[in-house]
């Protein structure tokens, strides 16, 4: 008796351990992370310039921007191919806010970062990764200064 309640318990563990594995946005996330680099009047660019997803994991993308810059990681193609959980944002390791819905592109400030948790869906090679913002001294963009990457979904 005590054994076969034992295994219902396992079982019923099971089950749940089973239901909640059916939800993608609920795993691990797995963590990476892309930095904003630059100087005003010199360059601006992503670090790394290319990145891979695979489809069906959660992640965790750290946007975290170390020049002195503000900066956007903008892709249409790349918002199109995967499903937002969240936007998380931290001031000194404290949850400060969670966006939630659709996201296009991100705008992020000097010595600041955003975790962008997203699970992609769709596969493709997208090389519409920019920033659209003009550089204080060049009047340019920073994309036409080579703030321009790729962003690979497999
Ligand atoms: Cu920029």
């Amino acid at each position: 008796m005590k054994h076969l309640l034992l295994l219902f318990i396992l079982n019923f563990y099971c089950l749940v351990s089973y239901t909640n594995s059916k939800d993608l946005t609920r795993q691990n996330p797995i963590v990476k992370t892309i930095i904003l680099k630059g100087v005003s009047g010199k360059h601006h660019f992503f670090e790394p310039r290319e990145i891979k997803f695979f489809t069906g994991n959660l992640y965790k993308l750290i946007i975290k921007n170390t020049s002195d810059s503000k900066h956007y990681f903008s892709s249409d193609s790349f918002s199109k191919a995967i499903f937002t959980r969240k936007i998380q944002i931290n001031i000194n390791n404290k949850k400060l806010a969670e966006i939630k819905g659709l996201i296009n592109e991100v705008e992020v400030w000097p010595n600041h970062e955003i975790e962008w948790w997203f699970v992609p869906v769709k596969t493709g090679y997208f090389d519409d990764l920019n920033c659209k913002v003009k550089d204080k001294k060049n009047n340019i963009t920073h994309a036409k200064m080579g703030m321009k990457g790729v962003i690979i979904i497999e």
